[in-house]
């Protein structure tokens, strides 16, 4: 039992699993019942991929022997009747351990060499070369193998001090590394750089992943997880334990890399049965752990309630033991209850918030579109029935005059690709600034300016030019997009003053998460830099690891950027050609009703039949979209627009999210673009 926990981890898979159903099924709809395009198919095809593999990942920071992996085996792997990640007196976990599910593969255990840390690749790079890595398969059905196979995680070895200082692992003046001395010459390192898990736990297989950090030292060894793996995280637990109270490389850890990521982190004041007393009565006890709450709370400059007071150990035995006395003296249950009911709520939101964003206006048309249709129907059979009575003359003049309106039509049409080719044009160049090569030239002048002097004040310029020059493209592409948009409302305007078509308001490029982003890897680098320790010339090999990671995730961003930037074209232009093809389509099938009735005044009764024959196939097209949107609407909250009201203007809700999976889709062409 896990108070909500569970139930919580599974509502999110349910709601993860409707929306791919329901995505799945609009984009059934729009195979079978419009021209779509083959790009936009994909897109959404992507979209429901993404979402499956959507995790929820909840990482565990602090200064080692802080009871995080403890922590981590008593919320998660109680099950397992026995501890099954090593969590010790002393440091304990070695490298950062990654735990999820993934059905594609076996559960392994995979671990990447310390040695890699030779290389110029970033651990996000290495992690699609599978051959770099040591590959344990795991026997699920073995407990004391699987404890042996997580005994890697905390795995060390001895090697010269000048092989660890090649590595960027020791440093003779750097005082904090004493307890690595294992005698003259030799220090111990880390034997592994980074640990994936994969493991079939009911609630990772719902979309769960952890991350587990080891201390401090180890934090800034390796500046990719605090330039993207923890900023990344939907959530942070930040531990403390009673004995040790808050040190200054506690605070130092909560102020540098916790508090201020705009993810939800919690503080967790661990071990608090170390001040259980049986000469004590409960409620001196109780006194004792509120006034270590409070403490804490006014170090880290945080309310006390929002400070939790757990026992991981104790919570792991009681769960073990099934001693309900236990567990509900440890505190972990208002931990589980916290993480079901804000951590989960938070990740859902975001995931609805982006397909609100990606899916949302292209339905709604869809949706208008469908009821466009009957509505045109509803015309035919009117036009029709006007049509009975009247002689050939008449009809003959009614033809002429449907058809001088769709000579006006077609040539309104023709301008509107005229500027539907600039727009592609432009759209073209705006991608073109926002793909790979153009980051490698970014990087490569960033590179150049840090001009192979890998100490702070090179890395500082470097950034610099970095940011600059990645910012100059965020802005082309918002001066791209403000045009494009101008241009097609303008292209738009005529065939609303002409031909009565309902305006259209298509939502702004809005770039300022991404900016704030970039603003933040500038605050990094400087911060990086401002630290006395990395000024040092023996910090030269850091300076290029922290570079490296920057890049990374300054390359994951700009990729984001391209995505966005695709999405808002396909949002902006994809409704507006739908609308006039349908209008063309509806004004083709009423002028085809008037010829086939001039050429034969007897065939009204046979064309009506006909009109109501396709509305009734129509009307289940719509009955359908129906089905679709209301499923949407109650998934997403967002609400159902009665139709033929004006639609919504502005710009649609933003997701908070730096989903790395998404970026699959960045290589797909936008369509109208070929
Ligand atoms: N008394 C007590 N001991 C605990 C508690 N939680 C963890 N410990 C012990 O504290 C030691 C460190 O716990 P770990 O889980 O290894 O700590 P960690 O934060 O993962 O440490 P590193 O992996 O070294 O970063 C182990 O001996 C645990 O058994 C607790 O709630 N109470
Ligand atoms: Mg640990």
């Amino acid at each position: 039992m896990n108070y909500g926990l569970e139930s919580g981890i599974t509502r999110f898979k349910n709601r993860r699993d409707r929306l791919v159903k329901v995505v799945t099924a609009y984009k059934e709809w729009l195979e079978h019942h419009t021209e779509a395009e083959p790009e936009q198919l994909l897109r959404l095809y992507d979209l429901t991929e993404n979402l499956k593999r959507d995790r929820l990942m909840v990482a565990f920071v602090a200064e080692f022997s802080r009871g995080k992996t403890e922590l981590i085996n008593a919320l998660f792997f109680s099950d397992f009747k026995q501890r099954l990640l090593p969590s010790d007196a002393g440091r304990t976990t070695m490298c950062p351990t990654e735990i999820y599910f993934d059905a594609g593969t076996e559960p392994y255990i995979r671990l990447l060499p310390i040695e890699t840390r030779f290389r110029d690749d970033s651990i996000n790079a290495l992690k699609r070369l599978p051959v770099e890595w040591s590959t344990i398969k795991l026997d699920v059905s073995d407990p004391n193998a699987m404890v042996t196979a997580m005994r890697k995680l905390a795995e060390t070895k001895i090697v010269f001090k000048v092989e660890a200082r090649a590595l960027g692992l020791w440093d003779e003046n750097d005082p904090n590394l004493g307890y690595m001395v294992k005698d003259q010459d030799r220090v111990e390192i880390p034997a592994w750089r980074y640990a994936m898990i994969n493991y079939p736990h009911p609630l990772l297989e719902s979309g769960l992943a952890i991350l587990d950090t080891p201390g401090l030292n180890a934090m800034g060894a390796e500046p990719e997880l605090t330039i993207s793996a923890i900023p990344n995280a939907h959530a942070l637990l930040f531990l403390l334990a009673t004995d040790t109270g808050v040190t200054q490389s506690d605070f130092e850890i909560w102020n540098k890399w916790v508090s201020k990521h705009a993810s939800q982190h919690y503080a967790v004041l661990n071990k608090i049965d170390m001040l259980w007393d049986d000469l004590k009565t409960d409620e001196e006890i109780g006194r004792t752990i509120q006034r270590q709450i409070e403490s804490t709370a006014t170090q880290l400059n945080i309310t006390p309630a929002s400070v939790m007071a757990i026992s991981a150990q104790k919570a792991l035995v009681g769960k073990i033991r099934g001693d309900q006395d236990l567990l509900k003296r440890s505190g972990i249950q208002a931990l589980e209850v916290m993480l079901a009911r804000e951590i989960i709520p938070s990740r859902e939101k975001i995931m609805r918030e982006s397909v609100v964003r990606e899916v949302g206006p292209l339905l709604g048309e869809a949706r208008e579109t469908a009821h466009n249709r009957i509505q045109a129907m509803r015309q035919n059979l009117l036009d029709l029935q006007a049509l009975s009575g009247k002689n050939q003359q008449i009809v003959g003049q009614m033809r002429e005059k449907m058809l001088h309106d769709k000579q006006v039509y077609d040539e309104t049409t023709r301008n509107f690709n005229v500027t539907r080719k600039v727009v592609a044009q432009q759209g073209w160049e705006l991608l073109a600034r926002l793909d790979d090569d153009r980051m490698d030239k970014i990087i490569e002048e960033s590179m150049m300016a840090i001009n192979d002097s890998w100490t702070t004040a090179g890395l500082i310029k470097g950034m610099q030019l970095l940011i600059r020059r990645m910012g100059a493209e965020f802005d082309f592409a918002n001066q791209q997009c403000g045009g494009i948009k101008q241009l097609l409302n303008s292209a738009y305007q005529r065939f609303h003053e002409i031909h009565g078509m309902e305006r259209m308001d298509p939502p702004n490029l809005d770039l300022s998460r991404y900016r704030a982003r970039l603003d933040e890897l500038m605050v990094n680098t400087q911060e990086f830099c401002a630290d006395p320790l990395n000024i040092m010339l023996e910090k030269r090999f850091m300076v290029k690891k922290f570079y490296i990671a920057l890049v990374t995730q300054a390359r994951i961003l700009f990729q984001q950027v391209r995505i966005e930037a695709e999405t808002w074209l396909r949002l902006t232009l994809d409704p507006i050609v739908v609308r006039i093809t349908e209008h063309k389509a509806q004004l083709e099938h009423r002028l085809e009703n008037l010829n086939k009735v001039h050429a034969n005044l007897g065939s009204i009764q046979e064309r009506s039949a006909a009109v109501s024959r396709d509305m009734v196939k129509i009307k289940v097209q719509v009955d359908q979209i129906e089905e679709i949107t209301k499923e949407f609407a109650l998934l997403t909250g967002i609400a159902m627009r009665p139709m033929g009201e004006a639609p919504e203007t502005g710009a649609p809700p933003h997701p908070s999210d730096f989903n790395v999976p998404r970026l699959r889709a960045q290589s797909r062409m936008m369509s109208y673009c070929s």
